[in-house]
């Protein structure tokens, strides 16, 4: 479990070194992102098909009854205020504020999208995103990559798994893959034990490569286990299967924020970034920075607008990138079985130039394209990752940087594809 002290005294030192103006400038740009990663809550979003059972694990999540039964609503944003703030999007992009969750009221509005902030302490860890995706599969896949934007961490409620499902899992960022969950939702409708490790394997080996486990989760018992009074039913709890899946998230949180903490460490020895406790001489005072209040909006969210017009050369661009990364792994390869000895540091370097220029070429991008920023926001975190390849020197980071490169051009395959 990481502690709040560590994470605390890691965003202290990163935002020091970041006010000395000592670092070059890749690492700056690099410890800024790992301290705002850290300051903000992380963003866990709930996707699935209509009726899959988001809105009741949402619920169970954050203990709270947060959307109420048999309300149909467009995706909506669960984050952290200190007074309970209904923010309605409308179809025009204007925002109507409301006092209440008043269903009524919210109808007439018609929104396309719900911000709702609410003082509960879990929303200081999580941000927590229903992503409502519609019926049809343009709709679908324009949902879920408007959603992937934001998130950090996804889970994906079902039943079955269906190839339908699965090309729609696929359509989003291998980033976002890494650090997601499969949630059975309804696991009581297979009633005897048989049926239902019976379906628990299909869905497994159905899942197989895409997803380390499957949780089976009753969601109606999980709920009924927190008595009015809140007091918790533990095993109820347990056999709702409520308390693994809190565990898989809580678990998966904490990975997500360690690995940020080992991205800071790395930085601090690579750069020789002082501890707090022997600031360097010449070092300005610290700003403090204060992980106690997250900030006002721990989410980007960028409204979710009708679905804008893919530049026609959209297609042609992203053939480009396709034929860039593939000629860099080309000769990457060929240098890798000409040489007799490995050069490792010259190959890491090498690896690191191409995903930074594949930065600029999406960043100049970007200005006409807004469609491409999470994917720019993907390959700055790829260069990150080089670059924290690059500063670990272990035997292994030729190949991981190299399997990287290939990633993100899967990943730009995968988008001529869709
Ligand atoms: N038996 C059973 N019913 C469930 C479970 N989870 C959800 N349901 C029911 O399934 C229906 C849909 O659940 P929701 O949580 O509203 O599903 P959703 O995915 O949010 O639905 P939309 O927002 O309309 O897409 C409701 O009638 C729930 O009561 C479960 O674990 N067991
Ligand atoms: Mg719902």
């Amino acid at each position: 479990m990481v502690s709040k002290a560590t994470v605390d005294k890691t965003i202290a030192r990163l935002d020091q070194a970041l006010a000395s103006g000592d670092m070059p400038p890749a690492a700056y740009s690099l410890a800024e992102r790992i301290s705002k990663r850290l300051k903000s809550p992380v963003r866990l979003a709930i996707m699935g098909l209509p009726g899959s059972g988001k809105s009741r694990l949402l619920n169970f999540l954050t203990g709270t009854e947060v959307i109420p039964k048999n309300v149909k609503l467009p995706s909506v944003l669960v984050a952290w205020g200190k007074v309970k703030k209904i923010d309605c999007t409308l179809a025009d992009g204007k925002t109507k504020s409301l006092d209440s969750f008043d269903i009524k009221a919210i109808n007439q509005l018609k929104p396309v999208f719900i911000r709702l902030k609410l003082p509960l302490p879990v929303l200081k860890k999580i941000s927590i995103l229903e992503v409502n995706i519609g019926t049809h599969e343009t709709e679908q896949k324009r949902a879920l990559t408007w959603a992937a934007r934001s998130t950090d961490l996804a889970i994906w409620c079902t039943q079955d798994f269906t190839k339908a499902e699965i090309k729609l899992w696929n359509t989003l960022p291998s980033a976002l893959h890494d650090h997601s969950l499969l949630v059975m939702t309804k696991a009581d409708a297979h009633s005897d034990k048989d049926t239902r490790a019976k379906k628990l394997g299909a869905l497994r080996s159905a899942a197989a490569k895409l997803f380390s486990n499957v949780h089976p989760i009753d969601t109606l018992q999980a709920l009924a286990a927190r008595g009015k009074d809140g007091v918790i039913n533990e095993s109820r709890l347990a056999k709702s299967g409520g308390q693994d899946l809190l565990r898989a998230v809580l678990h998966a949180v904490d990975q997500g924020i360690q690995a940020s903490l080992d991205g800071a460490v790395i930085l601090f020895t690579s750069y020789q970034i002082s501890d707090l406790a022997t600031p360097a001489q010449k070092t300005p005072e610290p700003e403090q920075s204060k992980p106690e209040a997250p900030p006002d909006e721990p989410t980007e969210l960028l409204v979710p607008k009708e679905a804008p017009t893919p530049p026609p050369d959209r297609d042609d661009f992203n053939s480009e990138i396709v034929t860039y990364l593939a000629d860099r792994v080309k000769e990457l390869q060929t240098q890798l079985s000409e040489s007799d000895a490995l050069d490792s540091e010259m190959i890491m370097a090498q690896c690191y130039e191409y995903v930074e220029g594949l930065v600029e070429q999406l960043t100049t991008r970007a200005a006409n394209d807004p469609d491409i920023l999470h994917t720019l926001d993907a390959c700055q975190d790829a260069a990150d990752m080089m670059l924290l390849l690059q500063l670990e020197n272990q035997d292994s980071a030729v190949e991981d940087a190299v399997v990287l490169l290939l990633q993100i051009k899967r990943d730009f395959e995968q988008k001529i594809a869709a």
